[in-house]
């Protein structure tokens, strides 16, 4: 990425001098969601409304992270976005909101330093939706896990974002500094109060002095955030040396379609978002339960049902009309009716697009990516909705006993052609020794308590599940929606 001037003629390259820009938002979790999403929004920010406050200062906190490191040490920070509607290529567009970037296996203390200076305005997270440390169900943070536990004896050089933040915390505390806001981007249900009852969680149990100063220092807006960004596959880099003649090493791949809702809730003053789209909002419970629970669940539906299949990406089972009508049919019957209703909140167009989404034929988003982590996302996507429905005795949730079955048989990891695949998942072990057990007794999967709490003693729920396992591991899945569409089971 080094000449710029080069590439001109093939892609949009930045139109603002990058020294002149200074690093007010320190970004923890530098994932191809966060280069689709936010830093491309702080991107416009500065080149369109020229407001030079807000580039981007990028941090990573896992090994894992290490080639993401690699590749912005190497491109100065710099990489290409390259968005594909259903019908066109967009001119690939360089973003260069990410000014700094520290990684902090190579050096904890330099983010440390980093976070704790009163430049930064905002801290945002996107850690995925197990990086929160949750029991989903209680929703209780856990300080049992290792590498909780392993901040808790080694403060000084911590592996989660719960031991950074209590550092930087306590030298602006000690230095007489302001705090700053905590911004969640992920996927969680109120993902800004659920990281602040976290957060303040970890540091009650480990450093209580900070806690009355970190109260009146912080705050934690909730946030709904929207774009489908797929992994990057080695052809997108090839497609772009070849016809674009830019070479990336890791360039991000993104649909058109882009949302960020924001409740008002700063520390301190925040960019003029507005400007690029970005809503600001009193109550964001609306947009983000439509979200969780009608985009993201029906991306788990399409994930397990498809894998199952034997399909590979999202397309594939989104333009399957059996997978797509079972789809409509739990957003239209299990999870619309349930849903919060905002004066601005269109639902049926929200499904639309969204189903459009889904076909989009140029995204190439795999399936596996959707069902990683599954044991962290369903009780989020899905089991939130089952929980209204209980509690609320509407009791209309066939589709969603029946995808709760169809999950336990995917983690047998064998497809209906025959192929095996890989359950990514923190606790894999669990999913599949439970679904291995289920077949003598099956309601074992519902057992694991960490994410089904107690729906194993819940015979409404149970007779359903039973009979819809029963069915699913005697057919094929194709059969099995076929035949629930068709009210037949
Ligand atoms: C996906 C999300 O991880 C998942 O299961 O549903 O990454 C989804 O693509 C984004 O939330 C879209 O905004």
């Amino acid at each position: 990425m080094e000449n710029l001037e080069a590439i001109k003629e093939n892609a949009s390259t930045p139109l603002f001098d990058r020294d002149q820009v200074k690093t007010s938002i320190a970004h923890i979790g530098v994932s191809n969601f966060h280069r689709s999403h936010q830093a491309n929004y702080m991107h416009d920010l500065i080149e369109k409304h020229h407001e030079l406050n807000y580039g981007i200062c990028g941090i990573d906190l896992l090994d894992s992270d290490r080639k993401t490191y690699n590749v912005l040490k190497d491109q100065d920070g710099f990489y290409t976005l390259i968005t594909k509607d259903a019908t066109s290529l967009h001119k690939p567009k360089i973003i260069g909101s990410i000014i700094e970037y520290f990684f902090g296996p190579e050096n904890p203390m330099a983010v440390i330093e980093r976070l704790a200076n009163p430049d930064i305005k905002i801290i945002s997270l996107t850690i995925a939706e197990d990086g929160y440390h949750l029991n989903e169900i209680t929703g209780e943070f856990n300080q049992k896990h290792p590498a909780v536990a392993e901040d808790i004896v080694n403060p000084f050089n911590p592996k989660t974002v719960f031991g950074y933040l209590t550092q930087a915390f306590k030298l602006r505390k000690l230095r007489g500094l302001l705090g700053c806001t905590i911004l969640s981007c992920d996927n969680i249900k109120n993902n800004g109060d659920t990281m602040k009852q976290s957060f303040l969680n970890y540091v009650e149990k480990n450093e209580p002095d900070l806690l009355p100063w970190l109260k009146n220092n912080t705050t934690f807006p909730n946030t709904m955030v929207d774009r489908i960004t797929p992994l990057t596959h080695h052809k997108d880099l090839d497609t772009l040396k070849n016809d674009f003649f830019i070479e990336d090493q890791w360039p991000v791949v993104c649909e058109s379609f882009t949302e960020w809702v924001i409740e008002d809730n700063f520390y301190n003053e925040k960019p003029n978002w507005e400007k690029v789209g970005v809503q600001f909002v009193k109550n964001i419970a609306p947009y983000q339960n439509m979200k969780l629970q009608l985009l993201n669940a029906g991306h788990s539906v399409l994930g397990i049902l498809g894998t199952l299949h034997g399909y590979k990406t999202v397309q594939e089972a989104a333009n399957d009309t059996d997978f797509m009508l079972f789809l409509e049919n739990f957003m239209d019957l299990e999870v619309a009716p349930i849903l919060v209703k905002a004066k601005k909140i269109d639902i049926a167009e929200y499904k639309t697009t969204l189903i459009s989404r889904f076909k989009n034929p140029n995204i190439n988003d795999s399936l596996s990516r959707i069902c990683s982590e599954s044991s962290a996302k369903i009780p989020i996507f899905i089991l939130s909705t089952l929980n209204i429905q209980l509690k609320e005795e509407e009791n209309a949730f066939n589709r969603i006993a029946f995808i709760i079955a169809a999950w336990c048989k995917y983690n047998d990891g064998i497809d209906d052609q025959g192929n095996h695949y890989n359950i990514e998942d923190s606790i894999s072990n669990t999913l599949i020794r439970m679904s291995a057990l289920s077949q003598q007794h099956p309601l074992k999967f519902l057992e694991i308590k960490s994410i089904f709490k107690d729906l194993s003693s819940n015979i409404l729920f149970t007779t359903k599940y039973l009979k819809y396992l029963n069915y699913i591991r005697t057919h094929n899945i194709k059969e099995s929606i076929i035949n629930f569409n068709a009210n037949l089971i």
